[in-house]
């Protein structure tokens, strides 16, 4: 590569102004998911988000996730969604199930939308592995989801800008092509 091959990036930066989130929280563990959801606020404050620009969404369990992701991302009302929940391992293949259809129903919601969904919900074998993510030992998933969904939120905006004239697959930061000088014909 040589040192002039520069290609722009196009980045979402971690400033919330102008942009409306959406959280949807579990209420099943939720000694839980009331943690990550103090973290994502943190993070969304953070980046200077105000109440007006931020909703929560309860839900009964991790399972009832994704309908209601798809149906707040279709009222277009958020730039981001964040999806809040904890499944722990029990002894039966409920886990599986519950576990495998909200990563599941949460791809498809974002897919289907076009709105980002973060993916906050854990899926951990003890209590204590959970607690560690909420806020102890392995920080705070919540506060991480927060800082996803402020990144994506404005990445999202900035894809959507119009892309009219530009060379450029996403039509970001058009700078005039430089023009080549034309072989004149010989007579
Ligand atoms: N929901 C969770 O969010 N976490 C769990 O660990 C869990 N377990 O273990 O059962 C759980 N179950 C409820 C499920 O999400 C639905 O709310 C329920 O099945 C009704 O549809």
């Amino acid at each position: 590569m040589t040192e002039s091959f520069r290609p722009r990036e196009i980045r979402g930066t971690l400033d919330a102004a102008g942009l409306r989130f959406g959280l949807v929280v579990s209420r099943f563990n939720s000694f839980i998911t009331e943690r990550l959801l103090a973290g994502a606020l943190d993070a969304l404050e953070g980046g200077g988000a105000s109440a007006q620009q931020t909703e929560i969404v309860r839900v009964p369990g991790s399972f009832e996730i994704p309908l209601a992701a798809k149906k707040l991302a279709l009222g277009r009302r958020c730039d981001a969604i964040i999806a809040i929940g904890c499944v722990l391992r029990g002894e039966t293949a409920h886990f599986d199930y519950v576990a495998g259809e909200v990563a599941r129903g949460v791809q498809l919601a974002q897919m289907d939308t076009g709105v980002p969904v973060i993916f906050c919900v854990l899926t951990c074998d003890t209590l204590e592995q959970a607690i560690d993510r909420a806020g102890l030992k392995g920080g705070n998933k919540g506060w991480e989801a927060g800082l996803a969904a402020l990144e994506m939120a404005r990445l999202s905006r900035r894809l959507r800008e119009p892309a009219a004239a530009s060379p450029s697959c996403s039509g970001l930061q058009v700078q005039p092509a430089p023009v080549a000088p034309r072989a004149r014909k010989r007579r």
